[in-house]
């Protein structure tokens, strides 16, 4: 299908010039008449949503037909989806990895097909980074670092710290582990006495809070790989008696809206802001991809911290 669309991107020119009434590739958008597939990952958290939305609503913008899937959390339903796309022949394929291993194969079927891949939000691991166009995420390496910086700094490098891990196996949940462990390591006295996934769901985030909060009463601080299972958190940590945000200072990733919410309400001290609005450059790299261009391998989605202090003020302006 690569074939397909690079044919009619080279007759858009002729035919705008040629056509007196443009009634085929009048539209400026190179986008126009593209049928791409988007394999998501699933909809555990308000920053997947809003990544999901972005990447609608871009599509939308540029005419582009979307065919959507949802994995529900499951590598096996988003292996599916990438097959089923390959199958209908889709111009290029937008894929939100959930872990980063056991892709090769699936990559290997749209490489033979000659349909580009874009990676979004998360990496993979694979012998030839040649099976993927491009990848669009943060830096979660620096994003654990930031946590641990600031944390660092406000308690004097002495901490009681229970972490919140993300999705066992995806790329946030390990890189943000080993950033915020990097950070530390300066710090003999900041702690780590417990780590448990809470899969990015609040749900979960607070279902493991409750447990842990009771095995180990001593904790001064939380570190939640996302805001979602801070909040969850934080409800476990009140009903248990403690005081978040003031005996216990809370630090996730996100900056979604209810992150700030918190914030403001003294209940989440801190936290690293990952933008999921990646639609526009997601787009920007299907387009080049499927004109045959060679992308960098990696396009690094810049990243802020927000304190407390700041999430009245920024509240309004959160898109997210
Ligand atoms: O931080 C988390 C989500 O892959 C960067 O996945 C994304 C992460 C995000 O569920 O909330």
């Amino acid at each position: 299908m690569k074939k397909r669309a690079l044919l009619l991107l080279a007759l858009t020119p002729f035919l705008l010039t040629q056509c007196g009434d443009g009634s085929k590739g009048g539209d400026s958008s190179s986008s126009n008449s593209l049928t791409i597939g988007f394999a998501q990952a699933g909809a555990e958290s308000a920053w997947r949503t809003a990544e999901t939305e972005s990447i609608t609503r871009e599509a939308e913008q540029r005419g582009v037909t979307l065919k959507f899937s949802d994995a529900q959390g499951k590598q096996e339903n988003q292996i599916k989806a990438v097959r089923g796309f390959i199958a209908q022949g889709v111009d290029a394929i937008i894929l939100a990895p959930i872990v980063e291993t056991g892709w090769e194969p699936v990559l290997k079927e749209a490489q033979r097909a000659e349909i580009p891949v874009v990676l979004v939000d998360r990496g993979v691991q694979v012998s030839d980074d040649g099976l993927y166009a491009t990848l669009i995420a943060s830096d979660f390496v620096a994003e654990g670092q930031m946590a641990a910086d600031w944390l660092a700094k406000k308690t004097g490098g002495k901490a009681n710290i229970i972490e919140l891990q993300g999705t066992p196996g995806a790329a946030p949940a390990i890189d943000r582990k080993k950033g915020f462990e990097q950070g530390i390591a300066a710090h003999p006295e900041m702690k780590i006495i417990a780590s448990q996934s809470g899969d990015f769901r609040r749900s979960q985030g607070k279902e493991v809070m409750e447990a842990l909060v009771k095995a180990h009463p001593n904790l001064t601080a939380v570190y939640a790989h996302n805001d979602d299972m801070a909040l969850g958190a934080i409800q476990a940590l009140e009903a248990a008696g403690k005081k978040p945000g003031t005996d216990v200072l809370v630090v996730s990733i996100d900056g979604v809206k209810d992150a700030f919410i918190a914030m403001k309400d003294g209940q989440l001290n801190c936290t690293v802001e990952c933008n999921p609005l990646l639609g526009p450059n997601a787009f920007d790299a299907v387009e080049k991809a499927v004109a045959g261009e060679t992308l960098p391998k990696k396009t690094v989605v810049q990243d802020r911290l927000f304190e407390a202090s700041q999430a009245a003020a920024e509240l309004p302006n959160r898109q997210y």
